[in-house]
C-alpha cells in the first residue's frame, strides 16, 4: 500500500489563517438550562456533589491537622493536593459524560474521582449495584448505599486501606476505578495525556462510541507529553478524529509557577489548539468557576467526539484555593487580594445563588443538602479510619496478571483482511530469517485476534527501520498497522491506554536507545497501572524494540539498555536469540495480559533458524539449555547466546565443557534453570553487551549466589562492556563488545579456579 495523498511542491504565497478561539461564550442562565431539559434533581445533584467534594477536601485538612475528633489522634499520611475552588470543573464535566465514558485525572483528582463514580453509580443497574456493594439481594436503599460506599472506598484509598479503590496501593494521587471508566489519576504531571489518547484509539478502533475526558493541569500543558498527545490525537489518518477531550484545568499555577506571565508566553492555553489541526482542536476557554458552563462545554465536546469531530481542547479557568499541598506557604508567590478575588467567584456559591434566584430550591433545602454532604463525608471517614490495613503479606498481589488471551470471543477472532497473508518460504532445512520469524508471529497474532494492532515510527508502508513489518499493512490496512509521529512517549503511553481499554497493541520503538524518550510512559505508566491501581487493570501490550552494537553507530544507537527496564517492577522483559524463540516468545508476549518489553537484536535479523510452519508458542519465564556441559555454566540472552556457543566450542578444544543457557526471558527470570545448572557445574559466567555497572547479569549473579552459594566453586564472572558509552571507532567498539574469544577466556579462567 502506498499512501493515498501525494506531497507535491506547492509554493504559493499567502498567509496561514488560524481562525479564532472562543472564550467565555457561555451565556445561558440556570432557567435556560432547565427550560432546555436540565431537571431540578440534576441541578440539586450537581450542587450536592460539589458540596461533597468540598467537604471531602476539608476533611483532609482536618485529618492532616489531627482535628477530626472521632478518630482521636489519627494523622493523615500521604499527599494533600486539594481541589478546593475547582469543584465546578469536576462536577460540571462529569455530569456531561455518559457513565461508560472514560476519564483520566491528575494528582489533584479527588473531585474528579468522586464525581465520576457518583454519576456512574446513578446509572448502574441492579446487578451492578449488588456487585458494587458485595451483596446478593438488592437492599431497599441500594443507590444511597452505593453512593456511601463510593465515598467510603475513596476515603479508604486516601488512608491506604485494603477497602480503597486501589487496595491502598495508590493513595489519593493514583485513584482509579476501572468499573466506572476512571482510568486513573496520575502523579506524573501530564502522565495521563497519552494514555487518554490510547483509550480514544480503542474507542475509535473498537467502534464503541465512548469518549475519553483527559483532565490535565496548566502545568501539564507545558510538558512534552502534552505536545505528543495532542499531535497523535490529531493525526489526519484517523479520518473520524479521535474521541478525546483534553480538559486543561487551569488553576493558574503549576506548583508555584504562574501560567500567565511567568512560565508561558500565552494568556490562554487554548491557543495551543491552533498548532495541531486546522480546526484548532475546536479549542475554547471556559469559565471553570461556573459548573453549568463546564457542563455545557463538555457536553458539546463529547457530542463532537461521538460525531467524529474529535479531539477537542477545553481550557477551564479556575483557582486552587489552597497551596499546591497543605505544606505549601502560598503567600510567598501570590497575594491575598488575588485569592479573595477568586473566592468571590466561588463555584458552589454561584450555583447555589442561581438555584435560589431561580426559585429551584429554598435556602433551608440547600442548607440541608450541604449538611447531608458533610454527614456523608463524616461517616465515610469514620468508617475508613477504622477499616483494615492491607496485609504486608499481600505485597506482591496485583503485580502481574496471570491471565492470557487464550480464549477469544468469536467476534474478536474475526479479522478483516485486505490481501491474503503470504507465508514465509522455508529453505530446504526449514529455516527462515529471524526478521521473518518476528513478522510471522505478528501476522499470526493479528489474524487470530482483531484487538492486536501494530504501530510506531515507519512501521506501515515502509515496513519499519529493519523491514520487519513490511507487508502487514497490505493485509490488515491502515487501521491496524499505522505510522505514528516521532513521539516515543506517546507511542508507549497510548499503547498503555489502549491496552487498558480493550486493545492489545504492539508498539515499536526503533532503537532501545530511544526508549529513554518514553521512560515515564514505560516506567511510571505502563509498568505501574496494574499494581498501583490495586491489581484491577490488565495492560496487554508489547513494546517491540531493538538493540544493535557492532555497526559503528556509537553512543545513541548501540546501547543495551535492558537493565533500564528490568529494574522496574511490573514489566516483563524478553530478549530472544533464536528465530524459533523470537516467533514463539513474541506470540506469548502478545497473548500475555501484562506489558512486555520485547528486545530484538538487529544483528540477528538476518540470521536463519528452523521455524516450523505449525502453530506453537514459547512460554515466557522459561530459560533453555542450548548446549549441555559439565564444567562451567554460561548464561546469557539475545545475540550473546550465539557468541557463548562459539566460545563453548573453543573451550571444548581445551577440554572444558561449558553448558550454555539462553535465558530468553529476563523478567521473570528463570532462576531455577540457572541454579540447577550451577549446582551441576559449580561455576558461572554471565555475558552481556551492556556496561557492567548496574547490568542485568549483576542481578542474575546475586540470585545465583543467594540460592546456590554452597555450590559455587569459583567467583561468578561477568563478561560485559566497559562502563563507557558505546564508541564509534571499530577498534574501540570491538574492545567494548563481548566476543567469543572474551567469553572463551572467561570460561577457561573460571574453570581453572
Ligand atoms: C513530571 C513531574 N514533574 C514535577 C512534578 C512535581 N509536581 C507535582 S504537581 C506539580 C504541579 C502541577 O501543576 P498543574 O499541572 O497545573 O496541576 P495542579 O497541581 O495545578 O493541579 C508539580 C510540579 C511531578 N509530579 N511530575
Ligand atoms: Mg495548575
Amino acid at each position: 500500500m502506498v499512501k493515498e495523498v501525494d506531497v507535491l511542491p506547492k509554493f504559493v504565497p499567502g498567509a496561514i489563517e488560524l481562525g479564532s478561539i472562543p472564550k467565555f461564550s457561555y451565556a445561558r442562565t440556570l432557567a435556560d438550562e432547565m427550560a432546555a431539559g436540565l431537571a431540578r434533581e440534576q441541578v440539586l445533584l450537581m450542587l450536592e456533589r460539589m458540596e461533597t467534594i468540598r467537604a471531602f477536601e476539608e476533611m483532609i485538612i482536618d485529618l492532616k491537622n489531627g482535628r477530626f475528633a472521632p478518630l482521636g489522634e489519627f494523622r493523615f499520611v500521604g499527599a494533600t493536593h486539594l481541589s478546593l475552588g475547582q469543584e465546578g470543573v469536576a462536577v460540571g464535566s462529569m455530569s456531561a459524560l455518559r457513565p461508560d465514558d472514560y476519564i483520566t485525572s491528575t494528582h489533584r483528582g479527588h473531585g474528579h474521582s468522586i464525581a465520576k463514580g457518583a454519576y456512574a453509580i446513578d446509572a448502574m443497574g441492579a446487578d451492578e449495584v449488588c456487585r458494587f456493594l458485595g451483596v446478593c439481594d438488592l437492599p431497599e436503599n441500594a443507590c444511597r448505599d452505593a453512593q456511601r460506599r463510593h465515598l467510603h472506598r475513596t476515603m479508604c484509598e486516601l488512608l491506604g486501606k485494603e477497602d480503597g479503590y486501589c487496595r491502598g496501593r495508590g493513595g489519593g494521587m493514583h485513584i482509579a476505578d476501572f468499573h466506572v471508566g476512571h482510568l486513573g489519576a496520575n502523579a506524573i504531571v501530564g502522565g495521563s495525556m497519552a494514555i487518554a489518547v490510547g483509550a480514544a484509539l480503542s474507542s475509535h478502533l473498537l467502534g464503541n462510541d465512548r469518549v475519553t475526558l483527559c483532565i490535565a493541569g496548566d502545568g501539564a500543558a507545558n510538558n512534552g507529553i502534552c505536545h505528543e498527545a495532542y499531535n497523535m490525537a490529531c493525526m489526519k489518518q484517523f479520518e473520524a478524529g479521535l474521541p478525546v477531550i483534553f480538559l486543561i484545568e487551569n488553576n493558574q499555577y503549576g506548583m508555584t509557577g504562574q501560567q500567565v506571565w511567568e512560565v508561558t508566553g500565552v494568556d490562554y492555553l487554548a491557543r495551543r489548539g491552533a498548532g495541531y489541526n486546522e480546526a484548532n482542536m475546536h479549542a475554547e476557554v471556559v469559565n471553570g468557576m461556573d459548573a453549568l458552563a463546564v457542563r455545557d462545554a463538555v457536553a458539546r465536546a463529547a457530542d463532537m467526539c461521538r460525531g467524529g469531530e474529535g479531539p477537542v481542547l477545553l481550557e477551564c479557568l479556575t483557582y486552587r484555593y489552597m497551596g499546591h499541598s497543605l505544606s505549601d506557604m502560598r503567600t510567598t508567590y501570590r497575594t491575598k487580594q488575588e485569592e479573595e478575588a477568586w473566592r468571590a467567584q466561588d463555584p458552589i456559591d454561584r450555583l447555589r445563588g442561581q438555584i435560589l434566584e431561580g426559585g429551584v430550591a429554598s435556602e433551608a433545602e440547600l442548607d440541608d443538602l450541604r449538611e447531608r454532604a458533610r454527614r456523608a463525608i463524616h461517616e465515610a471517614t469514620l468508617a475508613a479510619g477504622k477499616a483494615h490495613d492491607p496485609d504486608p503479606k499481600s505485597i506482591y498481589e496485583g503485580l502481574f496478571a496471570d491471565t492470557t488471551s487464550d480464549d477469544i470471543a468469536p467476534d474478536l477472532a474475526t479479522t478483516k483482511t485486505y490481501r491474503r497473508p503470504a507465508r514465509v518460504k522455508r529453505d530446504s532445512e526449514g529455516q527462515i530469517l529471524y526478521r521473518h520469524a518476528v513478522a510471522e508471529a505478528l501476522m499470526e497474532e493479528m489474524l487470530r485476534d482483531r484487538r492486536v494492532v501494530l504501530y510506531g515510527e515507519d512501521v506501515a508502508d515502509y515496513g519499519g527501520a529493519f523491514q520487519v513489518t513490511r507487508g502487514l499493512i497490505d493485509v490488515f490496512g491502515r487501521e491496524r498497522v499505522f505510522d505514528t509521529a516521532i513521539s516515543e512517549a506517546a507511542i508507549v503511553g497510548s499503547a498503555a491506554g489502549a491496552a487498558m481499554t480493550g486493545l492489545r497493541p504492539v508498539a515499536e520503538i526503533m532503537y532501545i536507545d530511544f526508549i529513554l524518550m518514553a521512560m515515564d510512559q514505560v516506567g511510571n505508566q505502563a509498568a505501574k497501572v496494574r499494581y498501583m491501581f490495586g491489581g484491577k487493570a490488565k495492560v496487554p501490550m508489547v513494546v517491540r524494540t531493538t538493540v544493535g552494537g557492532g555497526k559503528g553507530y556509537a553512543g545513541q544507537h548501540s546501547q543495551s539498555l535492558e537493565a533500564v527496564v528490568t529494574m522496574i517492577p511490573g514489566l516483563k522483559v524478553v530478549a530472544p536469540w533464536s528465530a524459533y524463540d523470537a516467533k514463539g516468545l513474541l506470540k506469548s508476549a502478545i497473548r500475555d495480559d501484562n506489558p512486555v518489553i520485547f528486545i530484538e537484536h538487529q544483528l540477528l535479523y538476518t540470521e536463519k533458524g528452523v521455524v516450523p510452519e505449525e502453530e506453537y508458542t514459547v512460554p515466557l519465564g522459561k530459560a533453555a539449555v542450548v548446549r549441555p556441559g559439565e564444567d562451567v555454566t554460561v548464561a546469557t540472552y539475545s545475540r550473546s547466546v550465539g557468541l557463548a556457543l562459539e566460545a563453548a566450542g573453543k573451550a571444548a578444544q581445551e577440554d572444558v565443557q561449558a553448558e550454555v543457557i539462553d535465558l530468553r526471558t529476563l523478567i521473570p527470570l528463570d532462576v531455577e534453570a540457572v541454579v540447577r545448572s550451577v549446582r551441576k557445574t559449580g561455576r558461572l559466567v554471565l555475558v552481556t553487551q551492556a556496561p557492567l555497572t548496574g547490568s542485568y547479569p549483576q542481578h542474575v549473579a546475586y540470585m545465583v549466589q543467594a540460592n546456590a552459594w554452597e555450590a559455587l566453586k569459583a567467583p561468578i564472572a561477568v563478561v560485559a562492556a566497559h562502563d563507557v558509552p558505546p564508541p564509534m571507532a571499530q577498534t574501540l567498539e570491538m574492545e567494548n563488545l563481548p566476543s567469543a574469544e572474551k567469553i572463551a577466556r572467561a570460561i577457561l579462567t573460571t574453570a581453572a579456579q
